[in-house]
C-alpha cells in the first residue's frame, strides 16, 4: 500500500518512521511520503487560509493551495481521507475497508477545516471518505492520520505474525475483548481467575466470552447487542 500525507505540519508524522507503521514500512508492505501543504503555495507568505465565508470566527483554508497538491499527489484509483471532527466515526470496519486500497491520501486540515469545495471537486474523481476518530475536537488532522494509518497498517496481509490474536481483539468481532492476565498466579492480593489456570479448554473459551459480553454491555451499550447478552448456558448477563 502506497500512503501520501498532505499538511502544513509534515513533522507531526514523523511516528511514521517509528513503531508498527514503521515496521510495516520496513517490510515493504507499505510506503509513506509526507508532504507540506505550502509547498503549493506561490505567494511570499505561503498563505494557505482566509476568512470563512459568511463571517464568523477563526479561518478556512483556501482550495487553491489543495488543488494543485491533491492534482499531483492523487491518482486515478487512490482513496481521499480527510480527517475532520464533523466525518462519519472511523472503525474497525472502515479500517478493513481501507486495508484493501492500494492509494490513500490524507488531507489534514487546519483551523476551522477545508473549504467544503475540495471534498465536493474530488468526490467526482476519487472515493473520498470525510472520516472523524471519535467525539472530540483535535486542532487539526495529524493525529487523526496517525491513528487511521496504524489500525489500517496492522491489518495489511502479511503484517500481522499471527491471525489468530487478530481475529480475537477488541471490536473484530463486535464486542470489546475479555480481560487478559499473566503470571503470577497471586500479585498484591488479586488472583488470576481459576477457570484460567484449570486447563479445561472449554471453560476458559465460554469464561473470556461471557466476560467479553459482560464488559460489552458496561462499558459500550450502544455496541451490545441484545441477542448478545446472554452467554454461554442461557446466562442472562445484564
Ligand atoms: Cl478526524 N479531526 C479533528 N480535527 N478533530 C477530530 C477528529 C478529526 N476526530 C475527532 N476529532
Amino acid at each position: 500500500m502506497r500512503v501520501d500525507v498532505v499538511s502544513i505540519f509534515p513533522d507531526y508524522l514523523a511516528p511514521l518512521d517509528l513503531s508498527l507503521a514503521g515496521r510495516a514500512r520496513a517490510a515493504g508492505l507499505l510506503e509513506v511520503r509526507v508532504h507540506d501543504l505550502r509547498d503549493w503555495t506561490h505567494d511570499r507568505h505561503r498563505t494557505v487560509d482566509d476568512t470563512p465565508a459568511g463571517g464568523g470566527a477563526g479561518m478556512v483554508m483556501k482550495p487553491e493551495p489543495w488543488g494543485e497538491a491533491l492534482d499531483e499527489v492523487l491518482g486515478e484509483r487512490s482513496t481521499l481521507v480527510v480527517p475532520t471532527p464533523a466525518g462519519r466515526p472511523f472503525d474497525q470496519a472502515t479500517a478493513r475497508e481501507l486495508a484493501t486500497r492500494e492509494h490513500l491520501v490524507f488531507a489534514c486540515g487546519r483551523y476551522e477545516g477545508i473549504d467544503q469545495r475540495v471534498v465536493d471537486h474530488y468526490a467526482s474523481r476519487v472515493e473520498v471518505r470525510e472520516v472523524s476518530i471519535g467525539d472530540y475536537v483535535l486542532n487539526g488532522g495529524e493525529v487523526a492520520a496517525l491513528v487511521v494509518v496504524e489500525a489500517v497498517a496492522r491489518l495489511l496481509p502479511g503484517f500481522m505474525g499471527n491471525a489468530e490474536s487478530l481475529a480475537e481483539e477488541s471490536h473484530e468481532d463486535g464486542l470489546l475483548e475479555y480481560p487478559v492476565y499473566t503470571k503470577p498466579a497471586s500479585w498484591r492480593g488479586h488472583d488470576v481467575p481459576p477457570v484460567l489456570q484449570s486447563g479445561d479448554h472449554g471453560a476458559i473459551a465460554a469464561w473470556r466470552h461471557d466476560a467479553a459480553l459482560r464488559r460489552t454491555a458496561e462499558r459500550r451499550p450502544d455496541l451490545a447487542h441484545p441477542a448478545r447478552l446472554v452467554g454461554h448456558g442461557g446466562v442472562e448477563l445484564v
